[in-house]
């Protein structure tokens, strides 16, 4: 039996009530648009305060830090891909980013985890190949139970997962 149990929900990653919660971040880890704003805006100004911290993050790896007001008590902050046209390691970068993700979350006792379609808002990574990489890289967790929620902010997005699950 898989480790993992995923759903699909549609909305605002910030109101999830979940262990923790995983911010498209970009590698300053210093904020910015998209779902990394609003993810900031909910959190409160002590969330910059501990990003500033943890000195950057390389693209494909993930960082931890207190959710603070949100709901979550942990932000995952992973740095997607930038889409160059998928001949620069972006899908194996893409997936990286699920993988550690979920140690990170493992490491800091959360199972629960919601996860924003990373990479294919102002990164530009094709929607579909991106969720494909989303759904099989969490499938392929083989740690503690996790329950993983893919949060889609917009129809499109939901309907990509909806046909792979
Ligand atoms: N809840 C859930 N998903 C959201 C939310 C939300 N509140 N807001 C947007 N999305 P993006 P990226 C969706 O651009 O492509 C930032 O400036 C959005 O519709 O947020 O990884 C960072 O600082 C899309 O489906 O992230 C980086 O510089 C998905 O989240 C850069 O953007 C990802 O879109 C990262 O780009």
């Amino acid at each position: 039996m898989s480790a993992v149990r995923i759903a699909v929900v549609g909305g605002d990653i910030t109101g999830e009530d979940v262990d923790a919660i995983v911010n498209a971040a970009n590698s300053s880890l210093l904020g910015g648009g998209g779902v990394d704003g609003a993810i900031h805006r909910a959190a409160g100004p002590q969330l910059l305060e501990a990003c500033r911290l943890l000195g950057g993050c390389a693209t494909g790896e993930a960082k931890v830090t207190a959710g603070f007001d949100l709901r979550a008590r942990w932000v995952i902050h992973t740095v997607g891909p930038v889409w160059r046209g998928g001949d620069h390691g972006e899908a194996d970068l893409l997936a990286s980013c699920y993988r550690a993700s979920l140690l990170r979350a493992a490491e800091v006792d959360a199972h629960s985890v919601a996860f924003p379609a990373i990479s294919t808002g102002a990164y530009g990574y094709p929607l579909h190949a991106a969720a494909e990489i989303a759904v099989c890289s969490v499938r392929q967790w083989a740690g503690e139970a996790m329950a993983v929620r893919f949060v889609c902010f917009d129809d499109t997005t939901r309907h990509a997962y909806d046909e792979l699950l």
